[in-house]
């Protein structure tokens, strides 16, 4: 076969060898009241529920519950919010999913609760990502069903209507999903490619308001601060802005954990306020720009951006043990707010990648 017939098979060739659905396919129906479920145990973030990389046989039913908690929650040493939660935390606990499969999520408001709340899944199709459809008073509960149909990360939240939905927001109350290809990841160069742990981490403004004598103020439900909030939120300049939650929620002895080695995938989100995210002293080998996995991922960035109202997915394998700070590389809101987090690694250093060849000592 002559070279000019090969260049002609090779757009073929490549639409055969890429295993993405294409963009505009919308799946063939299937009777969703007829596939198996599959209960999904949520647990707070940074932790990921149990999950497979790559699905085992065809769609299935996930079943989530997600009770809605109002609290309140110290998120400084002098602050502390009326905190409107999902299950407890700030983030809400991330759902993973496969492409194809069907998330089947009950969400429950108790009666000692004092607001309405409800469900906008950006990985959804329809109904304000499902926010018509989940809206419970307090007493109420609704259980909503959705299709995954596009692989990547995605951010949930509470979005009530009107100023509701930032008040909420901004109260704690969003958190992700991730939609794995049901092959799992695949790298750079169409590769598959696994991770040895995950972390979720997400980025969360607040605003509180102060008294006269600049003390943050407490409130006695969520609703008597709302006005105040407001007033704070129209300044577009939150009080306080950190990693999953509260400062120190990734410090210490909360630092996420890996060895030298080890590929750990970060699922970094922020609801409301652009970020940037960047490990001190290492890279993400791999990022899936704007949380897309039917993109190709992009490589080795020093920060990745993670604009407001979504998800981003970035691989790193740890090659040095030490403590990396983990932060916001906007560095006020790292080292002044204190959106900043760690990771531990465990492992032997290598001389060859870092050394230092002299010690400090006076200069000659
Ligand atoms: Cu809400």
């Amino acid at each position: 076969m002559s070279s000019s017939h090969l260049l002609f098979l090779l757009p073929a060739f490549l639409a055969a060898s890429c295993t993405h659905d294409p963009v505009f396919k919308t799946p063939e129906k299937v009777d969703a009241d007829k596939l198996p479920h599959v209960e999904q145990l949520m647990v707070a973030p940074p932790a990921l529920p149990l999950h497979d990389q790559v699905a085992k046989g065809g769609p299935v039913v996930i079943d989530v519950r997600l009770t809605v908690q109002e609290k309140k929650m110290k998120i400084g040493p002098n602050a502390s919010i009326w905190a409107l939660t999902f299950n407890g935390s700030v983030p809400a606990p991330i759902i993973v999913a496969h492409q194809g499969d069907y998330v089947q999520v009950t969400l429950v408001n108790p009666k000692t609760n004092s607001l309405t709340h409800n469900l906008d899944f950006h990985a959804a199709t329809g109904a304000m990502g499902g926010g018509d459809l989940s809206e419970v008073a307090p007493g109420q509960e609704a259980t909503i069903r959705f299709r995954v149909i596009k692989p990547g990360v995605f951010v949930y939240h509470c979005a009530p209507g009107g100023a509701m939905v930032p008040l909420h927001v901004a109260s704690g109350m969003n958190g992700a999903i991730m939609v794995l290809p049901r092959n799992g990841l695949t790298d750079e160069n169409g590769d598959a490619v696994k991770y040895d742990r995950a972390y979720y981490i997400a980025e969360q403004d607040y605003y509180i308001p102060k008294d006269e004598q600049g003390k943050y103020k407490e409130y006695d439900t969520p609703s008597a601060g709302f006005a105040d909030m407001l007033q704070v939120m129209k300044t577009l300049t939150p009080t306080h802005l950190v990693l999953n939650g509260a400062e120190g929620s990734l410090t210490n002895e909360n630092a996420m954990q890996a060895a030298v080695g080890q590929k750990v995938l970060f699922i970094t989100s922020s609801c409301n306020l652009d970020a940037r995210f960047h490990i001190i002293g290492g890279h993400a080998d791999l990022v899936w720009n704007g949380g897309s996995f039917n993109d190709k991922p992009a490589t080795d960035y020093e920060t990745w951006a993670v604009p407001g109202g979504s998800a981003v997915a970035a691989l790193y394998q740890f090659r040095e043990p030490g403590v990396y700070a983990f932060l916001d590389h906007e560095l006020i809101k790292a080292l002044v707010f204190n959106a900043v987090g760690q990771v531990k690694v465990d492992g032997e250093w290598n001389d060859d990648l870092m050394k230092q060849v002299a010690k400090p000592h006076a200069s000659e």
